[in-house]
């Protein structure tokens, strides 16, 4: 099978203004061309009488199509059945030429088609706030991209003017927005042609894949991330192409590779978690947690599931687990359909078995107990730090909200290849790390004046700060998150002294994209009242915990106005007497 690179080459061109520019440039180097799928795939059954040709229920077996035809499954179930998400791979582009072409016009389209499959392809219509403009998810996995990458994307936003921005997400991934859809075709081509994708990002698939943002690099990690996951993308996704095969999941899928005791990429909310673990004969396994997640009506931590993966085992387990969960899981009531319903419904050990057939008889290890003498505090990835190659460093900077416009992906594309290896990393807080930085250029760097906008050394409460999209783009939005988030946080920093870190995240609902659960302190969108008027507000959680032995924060308090005025304040109250934050003593 081929990697996605050499497939891109032969891609249709990109758009002009940056496909020229965007293949000058390193390209990362993807692992050595990715292996047959090693999970024995049954052939699709034919099609009952009645199903169109492209049908959802293709590749579904007998019973998960009883589910998916079932009078209580739920309408997403019935859209897939109508035609499958993989449709939109071909409806983008026949869509993007009619459009473009004038052959058909935009109130002519079908519903279903623009607002739900097109998520298949990564396309979001933001119809409630910004309509006929869609946001475009990506899939970056691990959050690694290359200059060419970085500045094809924000020559893909320059022509949308004040319409067009990005956003760094929290599962380590970019999101474009003000992309028309007589624009798509061209970003999706020229996304593969830099060796990106945005197929399979939304609706029921996998989600970008995350990792230690600080593979290869880092001197603490038992493993790399990178090609892991890399491949893991490529094996599931054909390479960006995207899989038909895997279009029909009941749900959403979360899946992350952890290597360092520090759990960057939260295996704890994550559907699917591997954590990485050395052996007593020093050999690298991976211990197995699933079914951790967050929404309006549950937010769960994960489970053990009981046993350990080799690295072999990791690419067919999780293809394997992917087959379990479209075969199995449950299609009902949409707020009962993440992998932890399957996993409850059968149990822990009926789920394993269930891999284990699925892999042809394949048997796992024992789950591995490592024993630490000391805690281990999650290392701040802001800042210089020394790397595992001596003489190089990583330089982590903090972009707040992760906001980002046309000229910083030019920026940040020409800092990292000025100072470091070209490539930069983007995390699950949303901030951009540069990598292999020499000794020698590290001061220089320091004073370039894209710093002084994504600080290597922001405030304290900024550095631990992460936000949702909220309602300035999204339509569940009930408050604005980004805008507010660092406006009330810098306040904060100015009017406070800390003698650590404390993490604030702000999410616009209860599906709690921002993470409030994980932050030290959580504000989620929620109505509120000030001077006997409703307004938009948050709730406030406090006490979540990250790395080793997580905890998820839970609910302080309800209804506080989205009003700086009283925002600030009530937060202060909380860190002072929380968190020993103590007020700025003013200087002459
Ligand atoms: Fe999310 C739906 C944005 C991470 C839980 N999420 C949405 C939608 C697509 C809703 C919509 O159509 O408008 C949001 C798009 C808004 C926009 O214009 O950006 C949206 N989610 C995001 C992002 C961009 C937030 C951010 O600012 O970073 C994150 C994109 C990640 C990515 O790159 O793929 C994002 N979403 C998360 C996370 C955090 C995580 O993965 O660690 C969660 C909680 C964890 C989880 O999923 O278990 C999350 N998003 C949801 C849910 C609730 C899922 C559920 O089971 O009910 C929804 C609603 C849904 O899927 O029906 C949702
Ligand atoms: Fe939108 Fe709510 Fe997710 Fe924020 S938490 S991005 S408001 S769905």
């Amino acid at each position: 099978m081929q990697s996605l690179q050499s497939l891109n080459r032969k891609a249709s061109s990109a758009r002009p203004c940056a496909g020229s520019r965007g293949l000058t440039t390193r390209v990362l180097a993807t692992a050595a061309p990715v292996a047959p799928f090693a999970t024995p795939a049954s052939a699709p059954l034919p099609l009952p009488d009645g199903a169109g040709e492209h049908s959802g229920l293709k590749h579904l077996t007998e019973a998960a199509r009883a589910r998916a035809l079932d009078k209580k499954a739920n309408k997403f179930e019935k859209v897939k059945v109508e035609k499958c998400g993989s449709r939109a791979w071909n409806d983008v582009f026949e869509l993007s030429s009619l459009l473009k072409e004038g052959k058909t016009k935009w109130e002519d389209l079908n519903l279903d088609d623009v607002d739900i499959r097109l998520k298949w392809a990564g396309l979001f219509h933001r119809g409630k706030r910004t309509p006929g403009k869609f946001m475009m998810r990506l899939k970056v996995p691990n959050g690694e991209m290359n200059a060419a990458q970085l500045r094809f994307l924000g020559a893909s936003i320059a022509p949308y003017g004040a319409d067009g921005c990005a956003d760094i997400t929290t599962r380590a991934n970019i999101q474009l927005r003000g992309v028309t859809m007589e624009d798509s075709e061209a970003i999706i081509k020229g996304l593969w042609d830099v060796g990106l994708t945005s197929f399979q990002s939304g609706m029921d698939s996998v989600r970008n894949l995350t990792g230690n943002p600080i593979a290869g690099v880092d001197p603490h990690e038992l493993v790399d991330t990178r090609p892991l996951l890399r491949d893991m993308e490529a094996m599931l996704f054909n390479n960006g192409k995207g899989r038909e095969e895997f279009a029909n999941l009941p749900r959403k899928l979360n899946i992350c590779i952890s290597s360092t005791r520090d759990d960057f990429p939260h295996t704890h909310i994550n559907d699917v978690g591997f954590e990485a673990v050395t052996k007593p004969d020093g050999q690298v396994v991976y211990n197995v947690v699933v079914g951790g997640y967050f929404s309006i009506k549950r937010n769960i931590m994960s489970i053990p599931l009981g046993c350990s993966v080799t690295q072999d085992q990791l690419l067919p387990f999780t293809e394997a687990l992917l087959r379990v969960f479209r075969d199995h899981g449950p299609r009902g009531d949409r707020q009962q359909t993440r992998l932890m319903w399957l996993v409850e419904a059968v149990g822990v050990e009926k789920f394993r078995q269930l891999l284990s057939e699925y892999m042809g008889g394949a048997t796992f290890g024992e789950p591995v107990h490592v024993h630490h003498d000391q805690p281990w505090e999650r290392r701040n990835l802001l800042g210089v730090h020394p790397q595992k190659q001596a003489g190089l460093n990583w330089v982590g900077a903090c972009v707040p909200a992760g906001r980002l416009h046309a000229a910083d992906f030019d920026e940040i594309a020409a800092v990292a290849e000025k100072y470091g290896d070209g490539t930069v990393r983007i995390t699950c807080e949303e901030n951009v790390i540069f990598v292999n930085v020499p000794d020698a250029k590290v001061e220089a760097m320091k004073a370039e004046p894209l710093f002084q906008r994504f600080k290597i050394h922001p405030g304290v409460l900024l550095s631990g700060m992460v936000s949702c999209t909220g309602n300035q783009f999204c339509g569940f939005g009930l408050a604005e998150t980004k805008a507010k988030a660092v406006k009330v946080v810098e306040a904060l920093d100015e009017q406070l002294e800390l003698s650590r870190p404390v993490r604030i995240h702000f999410t616009g609902c209860p599906n709690s994209c921002g993470q409030a659960q994980v932050g030290d302190i959580g504000l989620m969108g929620a109505p509120a009242k000030h001077e006997g008027k409703a307004v938009e507000g948050y709730k406030i959680f406090l006490g979540g915990k990250i790395g080793e032995n997580p905890s998820l924060a839970t609910e302080f308090a309800q209804g506080v106005p989205a009003i700086e005025s009283v925002l600030v304040p009530r937060l202060k109250e909380i860190l002072i007497a929380e968190f020993g934050a103590k007020e700025r003593v003013a200087t002459a």
